[in-house]
């Protein structure tokens, strides 16, 4: 990677600095791999002006640019940085990238999705008479897959030898049940989060987003 990617994230962030926001995944995964960047932020209202929407046809954050390459989602910017930076966030042996780039999928496709359901359920459905009868059960889908999750990580530092971005994302995907107390409930899944947020280039981007809402609030 020559030249220096622009990436954006939200100029007021409904985290307010907690690294919940997806631009941190991307920020993480360009600190692991050593790339500078820089970042344009964007209101609600911009991101879903035809100039933002021609970057990102659904509207959102984050965006990639880096030359004549524009990109959205963060699993294939995730990716791009990690193949982009052999060895840094993707093992070099053929079989073990591909596992890696398989527990990426995993953590999106498998693990998120009932996690966001729980999440969005409180905003979308939090007022009808019926919410409080299915956060049980989707809670109980969380944790379906957090039991398998878990039982396959076991006593592991990382899912499949060395810190990879599967485990990025796994980590991030993991944090959106910051609050709930359902990660608590795994010992060594807590563990591994805790592993994901202590490596220093995590650190760096969480300051790097968190600063953004500090300039927002006047330091
Ligand atoms: N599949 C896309 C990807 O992975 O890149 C999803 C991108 C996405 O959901 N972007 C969100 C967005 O732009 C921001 S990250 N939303 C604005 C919109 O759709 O209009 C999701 C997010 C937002 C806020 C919090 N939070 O406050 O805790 C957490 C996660």
């Amino acid at each position: 990677m020559t030249s220096r990617p622009t990436i954006t994230a939200f100029a007021a962030s409904p985290d307010e600095g907690r690294g919940l926001a997806r631009d941190m995944r991307v920020r993480w995964a360009l600190e692991e791999a050593g790339q500078a960047y820089d970042v344009r932020l964007v209101s609600f209202a911009e991101m879903k002006q035809p100039a933002h929407r021609a970057l990102h046809p659904f509207g959102q954050i984050p965006t990639w640019e880096e030359g004549a390459l524009a990109l959205f989602e963060t699993g294939a910017i995730v990716l791009h940085v990690a193949e982009r930076h052999p060895g840094r966030l993707l093992p070099l042996e053929a079989d073990a990238r591909a596992r890696a780039i398989m527990w990426l999928f995993a953590a999106l496709n498998t693990v998120e999705p009932p996690i966001v359901e729980l999440e969005q359920s409180e905003y979308v459905e939090g007022d009808r008479p019926w919410h409080a009868e299915r956060v049980p059960l989707m809670q109980a889908a969380v944790r379906r897959r957090l039991d398998d999750l878990s039982r396959r990580l076991g006593e592991a530092e990382w899912l499949d030898g060395g810190f990879s971005a599967g485990d990025l994302m796994m980590v991030m995907v993991l944090r959106r049940l910051e609050g709930t107390g359902i990660v608590d409930e795994y010992p060594n899944l807590a563990a591994y989060v805790a592993r994901g947020e202590a490596r220093p280039a995590y650190r760096r981007a969480f300051e790097a987003q968190r600063a953004v809402f500090a300039a927002a609030k006047g330091g």
